[in-house]
């Protein structure tokens, strides 16, 4: 089964991405997410001038092998855009596999471990009273878990908070925005905000919070040990997690669980995060990991030691990347929660898909694949617009992590 074509497909229906369609000799066609929020273009080059001339006339039944071929026979090993590509075409190999098969892609990955897979919302709003609004309305479709983020008394933005009635969304046309920081409002008003909301909503709803890199170690076991007797579900990025030891220290301090991961790109970013049992959850997710394959042995890693998977799924991530999450959800051992933000409706009419949302549990269909397609005429409308992430400033000037 020879691929005969590949295409990248660079749209914008109201937020940048980036799709790798690959077409085998039979006729299959294959889809694989490549978008790297901000960096899009660079990923669609890769895939266009180093990947596709060496994909045309492989045998597309060989996942595992091209993996290896594209990982090992690049030389300059690992990185968001090189692992981004690669996950592009492993993700649609795995689509082709399946579709020749005539199965939905979890048959494949081992079948079904649950019925559907628990997704968490966003609920923020500009300040407490605003986020509990948003808390309440997310309970209301049904949401068993709900992340809340609210802005921060002092500072005039946020990570997390959307404008007006938008979904949160980061990327912004032209210049990068410039948020503002300052660590001792924030760590003076998480604790608050987190009282009131358990307060509110009662003891059995799964209450999430990202703290986006932005604390020390010692920082983030204080926050850690303050949220304690609110019981959050996790608390996310506590601190920039280059230095994999550094999360010795907030161990030390606190009981609150731990997810990181939406920046690493490979198994050897939470290896020691995972085998010395510093996190409760990792949260890379298909396209900036590598594809299904290599997900796959970071998830088999993390169950030994029992960390579970908890995926990023934000909107810079596509459709196609959704569907292929949620069949890594479905049939993998040790799944905790998958993050989900609905795209919009532009974004869902270029990319059809098979996936259900019901009472705050996902489940990726049962069409032939991975259950993604893309609308390529409809997708030409919509032209890449150049996009930057958000820059984060303390109160004095100073950058700081976003
Ligand atoms: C999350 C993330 C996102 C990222 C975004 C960057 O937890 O969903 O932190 O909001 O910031 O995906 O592109
Ligand atoms: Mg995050």
């Amino acid at each position: 089964m020879k691929i005969v074509d590949a295409k990248v497909i660079v749209c914008s229906p109201g937020r940048n991405f980036v799709t790798l369609k690959l077409i085998t000799e039979d006729g299959i066609a294959g889809l694989g997410d490549a978008t790297l929020n901000g960096r899009e273009l660079s990923v669609a080059s890769y895939l266009t001038d180093h990947i596709i001339p060496l994909l045309i006339g492989r045998d597309a039944r060989r996942i595992e092998d091209t993996w290896q071929y594209l990982y090992k026979g690049a030389y300059w090993r690992r990185g968001p855009v090189t692992m981004s590509a690669i996950a592009a075409v492993d993700v649609a190999l795995w689509d082709i596999k399946a579709k020749s098969l005539n199965v939905p892609l979890y048959q494949v990955l081992g079948g079904a471990s649950r019925d559907a897979v628990m997704v968490y919302g966003h609920a923020s709003g500009d300040d407490v009273e605003q986020t509990l609004g948003s808390f309440g309305h997310f309970l209301s479709l049904g949401y068993k878990a709900v992340r809340a983020q609210s802005g921060i008394p002092g500072l005039n933005s946020t990570y997390g908070i959307s404008h007006g009635t938008m979904a949160y969304e980061p990327a912004e046309k032209n210049a990068p925005p410039e948020n503002q920081w300052s660590t001792e409002h924030y760590l003076r008003h998480v604790p608050q905000f987190f009282a009131r909301l358990r307060k509110e909503f009662g003891p059995e709803v799964h209450m999430l919070h990202d703290a986006h890199h932005r604390l020390t170690p010692i920082e983030a076991g204080r926050l850690g040990k303050e949220l304690e007797p609110f019981h959050p579900f996790w608390l996310e990025d506590p601190t920039p997690a280059e230095l994999q030891e550094s999360f010795r220290l907030i161990r030390q301090h606190t009981t609150t669980p731990l997810a990181v991961g939406e920046v690493f790109d490979t198994i050897f970013d939470c290896q020691q995060l995972i085998q010395e049992q510093l996190i409760d959850y990792i949260r890379m997710t298909v396209v900036h990991a590598g594809g299904i394959s290599h997900l796959r042995k970071i998830a088999n890693l993390a169950e030994i030691y029992q960390v579970r998977t908890g995926s990023h799924g934000a909107t810079d991530l596509s459709p196609v990347c959704m569907g292929a999450a949620l069949h890594f959800d479905l049939s993998v051992h040790n799944f905790g929660i998958q993050e989900y933000m609905p795209h919009t409706p532009e974004t869902n009419s270029v990319f059809p898909h098979a996936y259900t949302f019901r009472d705050g549990f996902m489940h990726p269909g049962d069409a032939p694949g991975i259950g993604v397609d893309i609308d390529e005429p409809l997708a030409a409308k919509y032209q890449y617009q150049t996009a930057y992430l958000p820059i984060n400033r303390k109160l004095d000037g100073t950058m700081h992590s976003w």
